[in-house]
């Protein structure tokens, strides 16, 4: 084999061994079953498509037409949606959509900030400034983790922004969308939903249903806790399904990825049938996580509110050194998370946040529970306060041996295998 091509080759085989061996806990990461995996390396992931189901540009697309009209029926069922639109291939070319569908430039927004833990795609300097849209920050309560749902409220009838939107990348516990849903129609606002990070779990019945509180749009990542394919789906109500549609395509997205969408169709059946039990244990396994963590003397936020109600746990490792340099300890001994910004943090030295992010629903998919999440905190802890990298190594890598498969799906076996000839 040609020596470039063997060291790309070489690369990704390395990669698979660090996830096969490691504890993946970014919060925004899953794995998908096998079927799905087979699906993207299909002659899918170059044809076009362009349109939309019986209404496209270019020959060819009859077999398109059937796997992209099911993954919309799948969605409406999984989620109870008036109309769903798989097209687009982020969660910020959705949110994109979505700012392009319901307003226009210079409007007013409310959005979470950053240091809140909102989404950059709702900034100024991201996707809201592509649409030059002026964003105000939600009322924020930090040592509750939430928003301020009086302070939202009398915001909205104060400033009458033309959107609301919700949803954040640190997300522990719902937000307040049926106490916005009132006030939004008193000044004729719409209101997102950014379920990029909960997605699974709102389609396992575990967290909020922002769809049935009051929310027009809900945009969603299809690979964080919902453990499908990279790419995302906008679900809205019918009213404005053409403006969003006609947002997608031809709007900001041209072509979308028709390997995505028949991977998406089949992680959606996966949760039709599985997706229940999987957040239910997404969730309990973060709790256990949580106050493990705090049981063993880390400064785990929100101890007051019982830590989290997703996915995602929490920390404050200040008195550890700094987020950065934890997430790399952390990495040293094969666990791999992120540092986060907190909303204490002054954010001249974001480079240097105080947090560390843990998500629990990678581990949940390959089949760990409560037991799991007890010696997971035992090995977090040892980096973190004792600095005892190399032997916890040691250890994650032999503790992972067992957990090899994707649960929670028909086809999960050696999820982490990459087979190349
Ligand atoms: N970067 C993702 C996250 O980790 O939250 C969101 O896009």
């Amino acid at each position: 084999m040609k020596q470039e091509i063997e060291e790309i080759i070489n690369a990704v085989k390395a990669h698979h061994d660090l996830f096969k061996y490691s504890l993946p806990m970014i919060a925004s990461e899953n794995i998908t079953s096998g079927t799905v995996r087979t699906l993207l390396s299909s002659d899918l992931s170059h044809r076009y498509a362009e349109g939309t189901v019986g209404h496209r540009y270019y020959q060819g697309c009859d077999h398109i037409d059937v796997i992209e009209g099911k993954a919309i029926s799948y969605a409406k069922k999984l989620f109870d949606a008036e109309h769903v639109n798989v097209q687009p291939i982020s969660g910020v070319n959705a949110n994109i959509a979505a700012f392009f569908a319901l307003t226009e430039p210079y409007e007013l927004i409310i959005a979470l900030s950053v240091p809140h833990g909102g989404h950059i795609s709702h900034a100024r300097y991201s996707a809201a400034g592509i649409r030059k849209l002026h964003v105000e920050n939600h009322p924020f309560n930090s040592k509750e983790m939430s928003i301020d749902a009086d302070k939202m409220v009398r915001m909205i009838r104060k400033i009458e922004p033309k959107l609301i939107v919700f949803g954040a990348s640190l997300f522990l516990f719902p937000h307040p969308v049926s106490e916005a849903r009132e006030a939004a129609d008193e000044v004729g606002a719409k209101i997102v939903y950014d379920a990029a990070h909960v997605l699974g779990l709102i389609a396992g019945k575990q967290f909020q249903d922002p769809l049935k509180e009051g929310a027009d749009v809900m945009t969603g990542s299809t690979h964080k806790t919902f453990p499908g394919p990279q790419g995302a789906i906008i679900l809205c109500k019918s009213d404005i399904a053409h403006k969003i549609d006609h947002a997608v395509f031809p709007g900001t997205v041209s072509n979308h990825h028709l390997h995505h969408v028949a991977g998406l169709a089949v992680s959606l059946v996966e949760m039709i049938e599985f997706g229940k039990d999987y957040a239910k244990q997404t969730v309990s396994n973060a709790k256990e996580l949580a106050s493990m963590l705090y049981e063993l003397g880390l400064n785990v936020i929100c101890e007051e509110k019982g830590f989290t109600e997703s996915h995602q746990v929490v920390l404050d490792v200040s008195e550890h050194g700094s987020g950065s340099n934890v997430a790399k300890e952390l990495e040293q001994a094969n666990i791999i998370a992120n540092k986060n910004l907190l909303p204490w943090d002054d954010v001249d030295y974001s480079d240097y946040p105080s947090g560390i992010r843990l998500g629990t629903q990678e581990l949940t998919r390959i089949g760990m529970r409560k037991s799991e999440m007890v010696e997971i905190a035992d090995l977090i802890k040892r980096v973190i306060v004792d600095k005892d990298m190399d032997r916890v190594k040691t250890e994650v890598i032999s503790f992972r041996k067992e957990y090899q498969d994707a649960h929670y799906c028909f086809d999960g076996t050696k999820a982490y295998e990459f087979n190349y000839r």
